[in-house]
């Protein structure tokens, strides 16, 4: 049996090796065309935006957010791509209780702006607010914001320590 098996795995070993090396002399070629690609897809990016580059954002610039208890919830925003500028938040209050929305300019994650256990956050750089949002309402906030880290949280006392926060990023 051994020595029916063994050639055979020989051959195979080789195969593998052949097919190895394969892959490799073809991966080169294959990067260096992804990359005259990217680069050929950058300059026409470029090309299409000089016209419109007057507002240099990338993002949405109307960003809606669901507030529920007890979470943020982005509805169309991403954490990470945030537009700079004029930035209108819609805020639908879709919980079943009070709720505020506070924008806050910090370098501190959301859910780091106090203590475990807070009542309330500190507002410190607070770029502005809706102060309260019925059940079912929904609000509009527009601000102009420059780049950086945002906090967004709801600071009705237990609110932001019970998870009524959000990290949004602003570049
Ligand atoms: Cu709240």
């Amino acid at each position: 049996m051994r020595s029916y098996v063994d050639p055979l795995m020989a051959a195979s070993r080789c195969e593998v090796q052949s097919a190895r090396y394969l892959i490799v002399r073809r991966k080169e070629p294959a990067v260096t065309r992804k990359m005259r690609i990217a680069a050929l897809l950058a300059v026409i990016g470029a090309a299409v935006l000089v016209p419109t580059s007057a507002q240099p954002s990338h993002g949405p610039s109307v960003v809606r957010f669901k507030m529920i208890e007890w979470d943020i919830v982005p509805q169309n925003a991403s954490k990470s791509h945030g537009p700079i500028g004029k930035v209108t938040f819609v805020v639908q209050n879709a919980g079943k209780l009070n709720h505020e929305f506070v924008v806050i300019r910090t370098n501190k994650a959301a859910g780091q702006l106090a203590r475990s256990g807070s009542k309330e956050a500190p507002e410190k750089g607070a770029a502005g607010e809706i102060e309260d949002i019925a059940p079912g309402k929904t609000e509009k906030l527009a601000l102009k914001l420059p780049q950086g880290h945002y906090a967004l949280i709801c600071n009705l006392a237990g609110h932001w320590n019970n998870g009524q926060f959000v990290d949004y990023y602003i570049h």
